[in-house]
């Protein structure tokens, strides 16, 4: 294996902070509390732990917008809390990787207080602002606002700031250097305290063309091309990279990675000196029609984009975040009957792809969508803001309604489920979000004593990956990539080769395997069936079973 790195070895779990686990009682999770979690982190097998936005925050948007990088969100804990956080993931041989969140601050930062108070203050250039008296600046679409409005007109001097998000994130201006530099800064301050990775927030978005042109009519339904890869984001990603980056032995990820794959390539290629790797939103955006989505379309874009990199560059591959709903919801079936087996499904195509596994917390138990029924169980500003919008504009709002219980961000931010007893055992308070009534059943105390449980079943996928040449760095082989039900795929490196099938359907099915494939003295690694068997190049599959032979 050539360039073998510890980032590409790893498997990382997300941790949603908010949601994870409160030790306090104030029914919002904390520091303290993913600390008391430790042992279960590690008994997970994980390489690496991703942390949502730590740092101080009047949560607009949940930690994404900051008040001040350098400090811990109250609700969170403090310094000496990170630091023995820190201290015990490295005990335990686990890696920490932070949010930079750089597009953008929050309006309560002292940046941004400064930059407002007047047109000649020292920091007004660290924001991008547009004098009234020139008119109106032309239009520039925001994702959350309520009326997908970027600009926002403030009187104190008379203009517009820029906020791409919502209106308490006010986009920070990279053209300015003295930014920029306060920026590296910052994540010298991070990284000397010795974390392992970076995960860049939305940072595909930082250059903008400050010429502010007008866009052509319906260009944010293709927003990442206009908004993405702007003009100079190249060069500030080799300065971050020479100032900063090179100098510790640290991974960076990217969120978003443009609109194509030579975009991806520029960012992550190792001749670029600029990122490790990037996760792309291509599979995300396959699935978002409540309606169900077609396998083949899932089969040709991880086909696509492995293929892609199969020789230059890395990905991250997940199926799940804080942004999207449960993966079981979105691709699997969350129905009592299926639930269990098609997660482990979807665990087995995410341990078994070519890339660095992003996975997020509760999926391992094999948690799904909350599927609020009232606005005001919500707390994500992007459905209360866009429900807002709804409503403003006269349109369909049961049909919204329907479409978030789908689709909303709030499906995968609610309580982890810890155990049986009240609140799931997330908090001795009132959680800050509903908590899924399915706890009773899905949680961990319950899943860690059943050898088949989703659980159980993901401590040994990881163990499997981590094991297996072939796994993390094989050469990728789709077969029968029409077939709308069963993704059948090789994985193979030097002598070590392996056969990956998994039935996307509630249907049982007697596959055909390649005659291409040679299944003589094949050997089951793993299912989420105690049943399977090859015969004559023939597998009877069960509903959503997915299984892992060793090919000889
Ligand atoms: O998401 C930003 C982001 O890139 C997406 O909103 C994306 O632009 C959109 O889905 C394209 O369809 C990150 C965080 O992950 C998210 O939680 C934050 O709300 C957001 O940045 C703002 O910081």
């Amino acid at each position: 294996v050539k360039n073998r790195t510890w980032w590409k070895e790893a498997v990382v779990y997300q941790i949603y902070p908010r949601s994870f686990k409160d030790s306090d009682g104030d029914g919002v999770g904390d520091l303290k509390g993913i600390i008391s979690k430790l042992d279960y982190i590690k008994s997970l097998g994980v390489d690496a732990v991703w942390l949502n936005p730590i740092f101080s925050s009047p949560n607009d948007d949940n930690g994404y917008d900051i008040s001040d990088y350098r400090n811990i969100m109250k609700e969170f804990g403090t310094m000496q809390d990170f630091d023995k956080l820190l201290a015990g993931l490295h005990e335990r041989k686990i890696k920490l990787v932070l949010d930079m969140v750089l597009n953008h601050s929050s309006d309560e930062h002292e940046w941004f207080k400064q930059s407002k108070s007047s047109r000649t203050n020292p920091y007004r250039d660290y924001y991008h602002w547009w004098p009234a008296e020139k008119g109106t600046p032309k239009p520039r679409y925001s994702f959350f606002d309520v009326n997908n409005d970027a600009w926002k007109f403030d009187k104190t001097t008379n203009a517009y700031y820029l906020h791409y998000f919502s209106q308490k994130q006010p986009d920070l201006n990279w053209e300015n250097e003295k930014l920029r530099n306060e920026v590296y800064d910052m994540m010298k301050f991070w990284l000397d305290k010795g974390i392992d990775g970076l995960r860049m927030d939305a940072f595909q978005y930082v250059s903008k063309d400050t010429t502010w042109q007008k866009y052509v009519e319906g260009y944010e339904k293709n927003i990442i091309k206009y908004y993405g890869m702007g003009p100079n984001l190249h060069t500030y990603l080799k300065e971050m990279n020479k100032t900063v980056v090179s100098k510790y032995n640290v991974m960076t990820v990217a969120e978003g990675a443009g609109s194509t794959l030579e975009d991806a390539h520029s960012l992550v290629d190792e001749d670029r000196n600029e990122l490790n790797m990037a996760y792309h939103f291509e599979v995300m955006d396959v699935g978002n029609d409540p309606k169900g989505y077609k396998l083949t379309d899932l089969k040709r874009v991880f086909t696509k984009w492995e293929t892609s990199f199969a020789d230059k560059g890395w990905l991250a591959v997940f199926l799940a975040n804080h942004d999207v709903p449960r993966m079981v919801s979105k691709y699997g079936n969350d129905s009592e009957q299926f639930r269990a087996a098609s997660s482990k499904l979807l665990t087995t195509l995410i341990m078994t792809m070519r890339g660095t596994p992003f996975y997020f917390n509760g999926d391992e138990l094999g948690m799904s969508n909350i599927k609020f029924d009232k606005i005001e169980d919500y707390k994500d500003i992007a459905t209360i803001n866009a429900y807002k919008n709804h409503v403003a504009k006269g349109e369909n709002v049961t049909a919204f309604m329907e479409q978030q219980k789908f689709i909303s961000r709030d499906n995968t931010r609610t309580p982890f489920q810890w155990n049986s007893s009240e609140n799931a055992g997330f908090t001795t308070g009132k959680p800050w979000i509903k908590i899924n009534q399915n706890y009773k059943a899905v949680n961990v105390t319950t899943e860690a004593v059943d050898p088949n449980s989703v659980l159980s079943y993901f401590k040994k996928i990881v163990a499997l990956r981590k094991n297996s040449a072939a796994l993390i760095y094989g050469t990728y082989k789709v077969y029968d990539i029409n077939n709308p039900e069963v993704y059948c795929y090789t994985r193979s490196e030097g002598n070590e080769k392996v056969l990956v099938i998994l039935n996307f359907s509630t249907k049982k099915i007697n596959y055909k395997i390649d005659k291409n494939i040679n299944t003589n003295a094949s050997k089951l690694l793993i299912s989420n069936y105690n049943k399977a068997a090859i015969t004559a190049n023939r597998i009877n599959l069960l509903p959503w079973q997915s299984v892992i032979y060793k090919l000889k």
